[in-house]
């Protein structure tokens, strides 16, 4: 290296575990990654991912200058004359239709900076609550199902409580592939004799090596929760001094739970009675046991309920609030636990504070010298429904893909296009940005300043290490010049992103205590830090749980939307691959990660695929209710008979045009994880068509 080079510290911009990485520059260039050695959650180490950063911070199709769709076309335009156009529209709308018919979705890939201004732009400026991001479809059932149990959606415990851990239980996540670092912690815990306890309807890599695997039929998470916490009451294998000092509802709960007996269980779930015993014995028995879980628990139309069902787990066999032990969803994103602290969710302002309490509404107005949205917002998949039936006019997208990545593709598109103005801040041209009347360039983390918040509430400090090419600039920067346009200057006027961390520090509880300076000092603090907890808090609830005691919620398994039909005879759940990362705009840049994995995928057992006539790699026709791709299918014995599984990150077959929309009435969240499907073979000579060429037709 010559002297022209530096590094510097940074946290990796894709998975909510927070990796720590030193970003190598030259000449304003990012030329290398490298992973920071004393980081302490990744010690030293990067997952494929991470180590192919520096391909995703410049794509080819970077957005460099503002652009505006004319007839069909997109031009280049000055920052002026593009946010002109925009505050003018959104102006029109709000005098035409009123607050409610326009909203902002803002990017938990982007910094806390950026989302604490995505939501006071919607509630200040935009004066609605019409204000969401991805977590409506991740962990969007965690916030609101741990929050009614345990009164605090995070992780209650911290990465490093994997090593403290005797008992390790993982239900529906597959962190090998999606948390690498964490999931190689578990790996190693599990090597250094801690037990591993996995449920999943397919055979993860955790599962191969796991002392349990209950193969849990798709969408019974329910009845084989229920079913432990049956097993465990009635063995008097659950923490009686805990239930009696911590917690309340045991009396309801044991009463709903009897009507999940043993044997009813093992049918429901197809997991045997005995590895069920098994697992509540493990579990119970455990001196600390992590309980780690992800969307194979959330995506479904009974999220909400399935989160209850885990935290009862939890609850009666007191595995939760000492070091080691607790539950912990496994938060996707890079930033989409700080995203959702920062208010950018349609019912609450940052830390949680509720949108439509009066003293809450108040104390914005007055810190923000304005008036505050008063009524109650909508979710993302409201706005896009709500455009469809002629009620929602314009829509900002700041770093989201939902052409890709929400369900169903068609349904989302039609939104898309009912709209009177969409304007995409992307980094580079998406399928979503490619529908947009206005595409605005924004700065990749490497460009700007700002904090993300991992999954265990850890907020670090990220960096600049280069300049934003072009016209680029920071989401915040953005929103405060459109704001300005729309007469709202003083309201968004920030010097830096360590103000708008130090506005927001200052009005809220949780986030009393940090400022830039201590982040820098520590590689971060985990939330809450205030005057009671100075040195931030590795693990939540260890005297009490924000609603004093915790509460035992009875739930009841409840069937998917859909199942296979002789129309529809597959299940088709959906997944992660390790190589790629949701709409799959920053890792397809890389030549390593795409060598690694083909763009059409379609796990089938061989068995199946035996019985249809398919061989290897054959392209097939996918069709489910509301749309049809072509693909190829791979022989897998990780998935049982019956299901099929494929990937979302690929636009060329995009698995939500057969994903279901249905959804988890609390949330919103749709069933990603569960649609039925039928499939046909295609002719071995010829290519899966890829999907865009055929249905979305762009200008
Ligand atoms: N490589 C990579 N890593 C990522 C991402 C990425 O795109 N690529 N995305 C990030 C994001 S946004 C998120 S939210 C996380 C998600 O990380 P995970 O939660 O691990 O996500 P998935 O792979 O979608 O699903 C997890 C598991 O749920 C299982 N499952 C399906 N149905 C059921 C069921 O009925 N019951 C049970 N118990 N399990 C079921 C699936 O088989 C799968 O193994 O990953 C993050 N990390
Ligand atoms: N079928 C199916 N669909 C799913 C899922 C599933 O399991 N199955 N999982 C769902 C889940 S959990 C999630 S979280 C969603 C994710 O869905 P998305 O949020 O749409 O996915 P990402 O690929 O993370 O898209 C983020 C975009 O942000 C841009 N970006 C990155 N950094 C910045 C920044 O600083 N500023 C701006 N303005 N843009 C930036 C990137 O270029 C990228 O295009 O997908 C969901 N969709
Ligand atoms: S585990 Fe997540 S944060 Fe760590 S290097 Fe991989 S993608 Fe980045
Ligand atoms: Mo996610």
């Amino acid at each position: 290296m010559n002297k022209t080079t530096s590094i510097v510290n940074s946290i990796c911009p894709f998975c909510g575990v927070g990796c720590g990485i030193g970003l190598t520059t030259q000449h304003n260039n990012v030329i290398a990654v490298q992973p920071l050695r004393n980081h302490p959650i990744s010690q030293g180490q990067l997952c494929a991912k991470g180590w192919n950063t520096t391909f995703g911070i410049n794509p080819a199709d970077r957005v460099t200058h503002p652009l505006i769709k004319r007839d069909g076309v997109f031009h280049k335009a000055s920052w002026d004359e593009a946010l002109n156009f925009v505050a003018t529209k959104l102006k029109y709308y709000i005098s035409q239709y009123g607050s409610h018919a326009v909203g902002v979705v803002s990017s938990a890939r982007a910094t806390n900076e950026d989302n604490y201004a995505a939501q006071k732009f919607a509630r200040a400026v935009l004066k609605t609550n019409n204000i969401d991001h991805c977590a409506r479809i991740c962990h969007s059932p965690s916030v609101a199902g741990l929050k009614q149990t345990l009164g605090s959606g995070a992780m209650t415990n911290s990465v490093e409580d994997v090593d403290h851990a005797d008992v390790i239980l993982v239900i529906g996540a597959d962190p090998t592939e999606n948390h690498a670092i964490l999931g190689g912690r578990i790996m190693r815990a599990k090597l250094n004799g801690a037990k591993l306890i996995v449920i999943d309807p397919r055979v993860t890599r955790l599962a191969q090596v796991a002392d349990l695997h209950l193969q849990i039929n798709i969408g019974s998470n329910i009845a084989l929760l229920n079913g432990l916490v049956n097993i465990i009451l009635q063995n008097r294998w659950h923490d009686a001094d805990f239930l009696l000092s911590r917690c309340e509802g045991l009396e309801s709960l044991e009463a709903q739970v009897a009507n999940y007996p043993l044997k009813d269980v093992a049918k429901m779930t197809g997991v045997s009675e005995k590895a069920l015993i098994a697992a509540a014995k493990l579990y119970s028995h455990a001196k600390a046991a992590f309980l780690a879980y992800g969307m194979g628990i959330t995506q479904f139309i009974s999220g909400t309920n399935n989160v209850i069902a885990v935290s009862n787990l939890a609850l009666v066999c007191g595995q939760i609030g000492r070091p080691g032990t607790g539950i912990n969803p496994l938060r996707g994103q890079n930033n989409v636990q700080g995203a959702c602290d920062m208010g950018c969710l349609p019912n609450v302002y940052p830390d949680y504070q509720s949108a439509t309490d009066t003293g809450v509404i108040e104390k914005f107005s007055k810190a923000w010298q304005t008036s505050v949205a008063t009524k109650p917002g909508l979710t993302s998949l409201g706005m896009s429904n709500q455009a469809r039936k002629g009620n929602f006019h314009g829509q900002l997208i700041f770093g989201e893909d939902p052409v890709v990545t929400d369900p169903d593709q068609n349904k989302v598109a039609a939104g898309i296009r009912a709209l009177d103005l969409l304007v995409v801040v992307e980094l580079s041209m998406t399928e979503t940005a490619k529908l947009a009347d206005v595409v605005l360039p924004a700065a990749n983390f490497a460009e700007k300043e700002g904090t993300f918040t991992n999954c265990e509430r850890r907020v670090q400090l990220v960096r600049q290490a280069i300049l934003p090419p072009f016209e680029a600039k920071a989401d915040w920067q953005i929103l405060a010049a459109l704001a300005d346009k729309m007469g709202m200057a003083e309201q968004m006027c920030w010097r830096d992103s360590e103000q708008i961390f130090d506005e927001m520090a200052a009005l809220t509880h949780s986030f009393s205590g940090m400022n830039y300076a201590l982040l820098d000092k520590n590689y971060g603090l985990q939330w809450p830090c205030n005057a009671d907890h100075p040195f931030g808090s590795h693990c939540l609830h260890q005297d009490s749980f924000p609603i004093g005691k915790a509460r035992l919620i009875p739930v009841e398994q409840t069937l998917t939307a859909e199942k296979p039909d002789s129309q529809y005879p597959f299940w088709l759940t959906t997944h992660r691959l390790h190589y790629h990362y949701g709409c799959g705009s920053m890792t397809r840049q890389s030549p390593v990660l795409e060598r690694e994995t083909p763009d059409g995928l379609l796990f089938m057992h061989p068995q199946d695929a035996h019985d249809l006539g398919l061989k290897d790699h054959q392209p097939v026709g996918v069709k489910s209710r509301r749309g049809y791709l072509e693909t190829r299918i791979i022989f897998s014995e990780q998935v049982a008979p019956g299901l099929v599984s494929m990937p979302y990150h690929f636009k060329e077959t995009p698995s939500n045009q057969l994903t279901n929309d249905a959804m988890d009435l609390t949330t919103e969240m749709p069933e990603l994880k569960a649609c039925a499907v039928s499939i046909e073979a295609l002719n071995a000579e010829r290519q899966p068509e890829a999907f865009t060429q055929r249905y979305i037709h762009y200008e």
